[in-house]
């Protein structure tokens, strides 16, 4: 007999951009266990405030971030080498269902905390070298509701959107973070915290 799945196999869409496509699951997470991991989260984290410098002046990142990983998955970030925190029970649980699903395996995870609405990350790709040249990436988000926008690199009129809710996976693969950028812009009106966690596989030298 199948093993029970514990990921609702049966709301996975495929959206079709041109040069990339996204999968997405609605309901990855039941809206009671997204809740949790929610509550959970938030409290056991140790949330960081990044710098960044913007035409030479420091400015707080509009977010807090932690990093998770193996004890090889280091990257470094505006110059600097960081080392991943170890995984904890709640993300390890997650990593495993969500490499699970989309067949993959995941040595490091960033998470973002968006307090509320004023929280934001601005357009970008991920398409840092020790992600390698076509990196999978699997999004899950917990909370508040925020809309993820995309924008093709050269034609940059062509634009797609989605809501990601709580306890949904987005997996971006292929040429996405080639020829796509993508931002979570500020939305006043959201009171709610979100987070939302990006499992990578961080490529070394030695197994590049
Ligand atoms: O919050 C999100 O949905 C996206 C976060 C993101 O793009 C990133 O961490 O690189
Ligand atoms: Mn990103």
């Amino acid at each position: 007999m199948r093993q029970s799945s514990l990921f609702n196999e049966s709301s996975y869409e495929v959206i079709r951009l041109k040069d990339a496509e996204l999968e997405y699951w609605p309901e990855f997470l039941s809206g009671k266990d997204a809740g949790e991991y929610l509550g959970k989260l938030l409290k056991i984290t140790n949330w960081q405030t990044e710098t960044i410098r913007i035409a030479g002046v420091e400015r707080l990142v509009p977010r807090l971030t932690a990093w998770f990983g193996d004890p090889g998955a280091s990257y470094s970030y505006s110059g600097v080498l960081h080392h991943p925190t170890a995984w904890n029970k709640e993300l390890l649980a997650l990593k495993r269902q969500i490499e699970q699903c989309c067949g993959e395996s995941f040595n490091s995870a960033l998470l973002n905390l968006y307090r509320n609405g004023k929280d934001s990350v601005a357009w970008h790709s991920d398409d840092e070298p020790e992600l390698g040249r076509q990196p999978v990436i699997a999004s899950l988000s917990l909370g508040a509701p925020r809309s993820f926008q995309l924008k093709h690199k050269k034609d940059s009129h062509l634009r797609h959107k989605l809501t990601l809710t709580s306890g949904s996976l987005l997996v971006m693969r292929g040429d996405m973070q080639q020829c796509w950028s993508h931002q979570v812009p500020k939305e006043p009106a959201v009171t709610e915290p979100r987070i939302n966690i990006t499992f990578r596989n961080i490529v070394t030298n030695s197994n590049q």
